[in-house]
């Protein structure tokens, strides 16, 4: 569930899950799962649970609300969609997604594409697309850290793995290589609980991450501690590379990163000692807009040690014999895609199907590259998740009709036109981590039946595919896109729920026979298509993601809560209760210097807003750096005022002004900060 990947025991008495646990046969999680997995049946019993469909009967906003049968939500949703697509075309609607959850995700790609929308707006850009397409371009896959399988050293990049977990990257996997003898080198601005763990920990500048990968490549090539014979032969472009990181010595690394330059050589001599090692990142190298500098000069790391493709390295997670992306989501109906997208308009990088929210914004609100005034969104909370809220927030009022699907009212959902209920995954036959390139997929079966009113996304997604593209193309019931996805592994879904879950098999060194999937055939140090693509050939660090302002001395980060999900949960009382108000991390000398206590609320400001959080005070950062909780708004907050995202949200602070070329991604983390408070 979530973005986890446990295996869970479930008990059930009568339709009430009465009991959770994880599974010890579980393949990822070993018996092991978090808080919020054990509570999370609390979801489906929650009274505020949206149990009708929604239409708004007042302002947009206003939070007005007639409850509608599915089938008039379902027409009038149609209907709208409809009349967008003769007025504007096809590409005026956008559809809306979050973090995948399971096969809906793309059953609603499947739905943009048969309706004949290019547009298929996601926070990608923010999350994983920069990391496995800038692999794909340089070495021809997205390089996961092997966590099954034995290594001598774990370097854990800007991941918080025993919070978040993500992707199935359960940290009970890397603690267990760490028992077995695996070093654990950490780079993180925060003293997380792994790097109490670690036998190094390097707490960096935020936003300097490609700096100090270079670094520990400028001393791997410096002193000759790279894997020769792997770089001679399936590598290109390493004397540029070697010619490139000479401009990053240690010493220079240590005044950009705040890293002592011992500590940058001391990690790059261990992380290339080590054979194998895993390199576990995480959503901080690409939370700004240098992501791509960030992610490539960390493949080159991967790569001129060997650990590309090795068993307890970067591997290519091979998928098990299931239907392709391509074919399931029917990509051969829109061949145009790539062009037609607003993306392409801002020259993303090839290969990014989605679009940045920054650019969909400007699409509803600027008519750039084109108008845009429709949006179905399910699983996303884009007022709370997007960087820049107020900028959301104009959007949604400025669309002509927004509809979304979720399980509980949000600040999103409080600007649509129509809402929709919906099952939770326990209600409702599903398929996880299908399309995340880990090589897995899991079975995840119905345990309750669904309140009445509420639909699996997959049953709305095919009735109002019915209605707004040819009919024939969508199977009379739901489920047979279950049936689809394990078809070719010659099984049913009840099979397949037998069996729990189907993994592709563990192959390495697929090099040795075919090379690299890249135009060269050979991991890309520099990429051979740069000129084409307009892409830089070699990493660099081209600054930092926002320049120092004397007016905003402080740096601001955000890490996720164990206890949530993004902007999600809040509303569940045994998470809550844990976390019942939004913290700030501040280290006790700068609280002292502004005069505020523990617990204190404080006003965090950059030059885009500001927000209220309450201090927590904490050594386990630098005193120039403040870590926010992000995700926040109130459940029991004023409906009129969209659930109060104006109060304690993070994405308040950021903005889009400044974008990142290849994926359009905004700095989340890094940003120019100051503290006003404490205020009663
Ligand atoms: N409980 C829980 N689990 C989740 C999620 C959730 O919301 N809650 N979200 C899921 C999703 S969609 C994702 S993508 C993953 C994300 O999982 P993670 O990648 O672990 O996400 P974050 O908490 O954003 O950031 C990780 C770490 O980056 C550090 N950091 C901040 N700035 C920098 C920097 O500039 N450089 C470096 N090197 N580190 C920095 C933070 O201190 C934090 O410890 O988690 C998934 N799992
Ligand atoms: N400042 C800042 N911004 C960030 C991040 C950050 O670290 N800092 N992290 C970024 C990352 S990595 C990500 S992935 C995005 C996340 O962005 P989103 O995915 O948009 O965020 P969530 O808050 O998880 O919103 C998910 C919504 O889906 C609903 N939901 C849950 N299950 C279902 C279901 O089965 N069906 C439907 N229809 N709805 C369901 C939940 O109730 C919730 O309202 O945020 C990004 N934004
Ligand atoms: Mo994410």
């Amino acid at each position: 569930m979530d973005h986890g990947g446990c295996g869970l025991r479930v008990g059930v008495r009568g339709n009430e899950i009465v009991r959770i646990e994880g599974d010890p046969d579980g393949y990822l999680n070993r018996g092991y799962t978090c808080f919020k997995g054990r509570v999370s049946a609390e979801r489906l019993t929650h009274p505020d649970r949206l149990k009708q469909p929604l239409k708004r009967v007042g302002g947009r906003g206003e939070g007005k609300w007639q409850a509608i049968s599915w089938e008039q939500a379902l027409e009038e949703t149609a209907e709208n969609l409809r009349r967008i697509r003769e007025t504007y075309g096809a590409r005026a609607v956008g559809f809306g997604v979050g973090m995948p959850k399971g096969l809906e995700h793309f059953v609603l790609i499947r739905l943009a594409n048969l309706f004949g929308s290019p547009n298929v707006v996601a926070s990608q850009d923010v999350c994983h697309a920069p990391r496995e397409i800038t692999g794909v371009h340089t070495c021809g896959f997205y390089p996961v850290a092997d966590l099954h399988h034995p290594t001598e050293l774990m370097l854990l990049w800007g991941s918080n793995l025993t919070s978040t977990h993500e992707e199935g990257q359960i940290a009970v996997q890397l603690l267990e290589r760490v028992k077995g003898g695996a070093k654990l080198v950490v780079v993180d601005p925060r003293r997380i609980e792994l790097a109490e763990k670690a036998d190094l920990w390097l707490p960096l500048r935020p936003g300097t991450d490609p700096a100090l990968a270079l670094g520990m490549l400028h001393v791997i090539c410096e002193e000759s501690l790279y894997d020769k014979a792997f770089v001679e032969t399936y590598t290109y472009g390493f004397e540029d590379l070697v010619r490139q990181v000479k401009a990053y010595p240690p010493e220079r690394v240590a005044e950009i990163t705040w890293v002592p330059a011992e500590q940058i050589r001391r990690a790059a001599r261990m992380y290339a000692a080590a054979k194998p090692a895993a390199l576990q990142w995480g959503n901080a190298v690409e939370h700004s807009v240098n992501a791509f500098d960030a992610i490539r000069a960390l493949v080159c790391l991967m790569a001129v040690c060997g650990n590309l493709d090795v068993s307890g390295g970067n591997v290519n997670a091979r998928d098990p014999k299931i239907m392709g992306l391509g074919p399931f989501v029917r990509a051969d109906l829109i061949p145009d895609k790539r062009k037609e997208m607003i993306g392409a308009h801002h020259g993303i990088i090839p290969r990014l199907m989605t679009v940045a929210p920054a650019f969909f914004r400007q699409a509803v609100l600027k008519d750039v590259p084109y108008p845009v005034r429709g949006f179905y969104g399910m699983c996303t909370n884009p007022m709370v998740a997007w960087a820049d809220s107020r900028r959301t927030f104009e959007t949604f009022k400025r669309l002509d009709f927004v509809a979304v699907a979720d399980l509980f009212m949000t600040p999103t959902a409080a600007m649509a036109d129509i809402v929709l209920p919906v099952a939770h995954q326990y209600e409702m036959n599903d398929i996880g981590h299908y399309g995340l390139g880990h090589g897995v997929i899991f079975a995840r079966p119905k345990i309750v039946e669904p309140p009445e009113g509420c639909w699996p996304d997959m049953k709305i997604l095919n009735e109002l595919g019915k209605r707004v593209s040819s009919p024939e193309l969508w199977p009379e019931d739901h489920e047979a896109f279950l049936e689809d996805v394990v078809r070719p592994a010659g099984l049913t879904y009840r099979q397949f729920v037998e069996r729990g879950y189907l993994k592709g098999p563990d192959r390495f060194r697929a090099y040795e026979e075919k090379g690299f999937s890249t135009p060269t055939g050979k991991v890309e140090l520099r990429l051979s298509t740069a000129g084409k693509f307009g892409l830089t050939a070699l990493p660099e660090f081209s600054g930092f993601p926002e320049e120092d302002d004397p007016d905003y001395p402080l740096l601001l980060i955000s890490a996720k809560s164990r206890y949530f999900l993004h902007s999600s949960y809040r509303w569940i009382r045994r998470l809550r209760e844990r976390r019942p108000h939004p913290t700030v991390e501040i280290h006790p000398e700068t609280a002292a210097r502004h005069g505020i206590g523990d617990g204190e609320r404080v006003v965090i400001e950059t030059r885009h807003g500001a927000m209220t959080q309450r201090a927590r005070l904490t050594d386990g950062l630098d005193p120039r750096v403040i870590c926010a909780s992000p995700g926040w708004w109130f459940p029991e907050g004023d409906p009129a005022r969209q659930y109060d995202w104006g109060e304690a949200n993070v994405n308040l602070l950021t903005s889009v002004e400044k974008l990142g070329r290849e994926f359009g991604t905004p700095n989340l983390k890094g940003l120019p900060c100051r503290l006003l408070g404490p205020r009663t």
